[in-house]
């Protein structure tokens, strides 16, 4: 149960697995929620959404518009009447990080889990792990996309082999790189859907904008390959031509040879440029960033 002293920021009970189903599910229970927490899901909602209108991608801007949640942290059955009619996809509530086995789970029946609970003030432009903001904001709204819900899907289905060949870590790299750090090319211009960017307002600016970032275009296995950062902005991204590369590259590719091939060798570091690798031609001319 929840310390009485954490009861001031009941921002959603916050790391409280007690009660969680089997599969770690838990009630929304929305009512609960002070008025705080949704002003200031209104605040991020308001900063987040301003910067994803210049810098977002059309799949994902069109996902947020229907889901219509400006107004304060939302009501998940209500979501889930839009998302499941759009893409058969619903939304379960989770006290927060669940194990790998039963995510994996969840993607392969078209449940995404998303964490009750919202940061605390202080924690407004950054925190370690994921709450309702960076699950909801971040994830959900590209899940309205029939391409990438199809897509989500068959990763979840990828796990468990993944798992059973010991080749989690070469997985999750593919979910990192585009799920959560995915950009793609809009025309020829940089736009970001991944949901670690959209959700957080420097990395949104400098995904699409900083000159320095290494910008590869999409390929499983070396995203596969290579290592990523939790803790600091991407140092580089993938950048797909369209969002139907995604399904091709997991379902064309038959991953057991590729785990089998690189599940013992060291990644490749972060930001290394590997001899004759060029950057997507969307990259070539980064995004010049505007006062917003
Ligand atoms: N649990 N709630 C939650 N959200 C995630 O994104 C998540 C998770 N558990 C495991 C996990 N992600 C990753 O380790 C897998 O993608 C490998
Ligand atoms: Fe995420």
């Amino acid at each position: 149960m929840r310390k009485p002293e954490d009861a001031k920021s009941d921002s959603g009970l916050r790391g409280d697995y007690e009660g969680a189903a089997a599969d770690y599910t838990v009630a929304q229970d929305w009512d609960a929620y002070p008025e705080e927490t949704h002003d200031r899901w209104r605040r991020l909602y308001a900063r987040q959404s301003r910067l994803c209108a210049q810098y977002g991608a059309p799949q994902y801007l069109s996902g947020l518009a229907r889901l219509d949640c400006a107004g304060g942290i939302p009501r998940f059955e209500e979501t889930n009447a839009v998302l499941s009619t759009a893409t058969g996809w619903k939304i379960v509530p989770v006290p927060g990080f669940i194990p790998d086995g039963v995510f994996f789970d969840h993607l392969a029946n078209r449940r995404f889990p998303v964490t009750r609970w919202i940061r605390d003030e202080h924690e407004l432009d950054y925190l370690v792990e994921p709450d309702v903001f960076h699950d909801f904001f971040g994830h959900v709204p590209i899940l309205l996309d029939p391409t990438f819900a199809d897509f989500l899907e068959a990763y979840g289905r990828a796990g468990e082999r993944a798992m059973a060949m010991d080749a989690l870590d070469m997985l999750a790299r593919i979910y990192w790189y585009t799920v959560e750090f995915g950009l793609i090319d809009d025309g020829g211009t940089l736009k970001a859907f991944g949901a670690g960017i959209v959700s957080s307002a420097g990395e949104t600016v400098y995904s699409v904008t900083d000159p320095d970032v290494l910008r590869l275009p999409f390929d499983p296995v070396r995203i596969m390959r290579t290592a990523y950062t939790i803790d600091t902005f991407q140092k580089n991204y993938f950048v797909l031509d369209n969002l139907d590369q995604l399904m091709r590259g997991l379902v064309e590719l038959d991953f057991g040879p590729i785990y089998q091939e690189w599940r013992a060798a060291p990644p490749i570091p972060i930001g290394e440029r590997l001899p004759g690798e060029q950057p997507h031609p969307a990259a070539l001319a980064p995004v010049k960033e505007t006062q917003s």
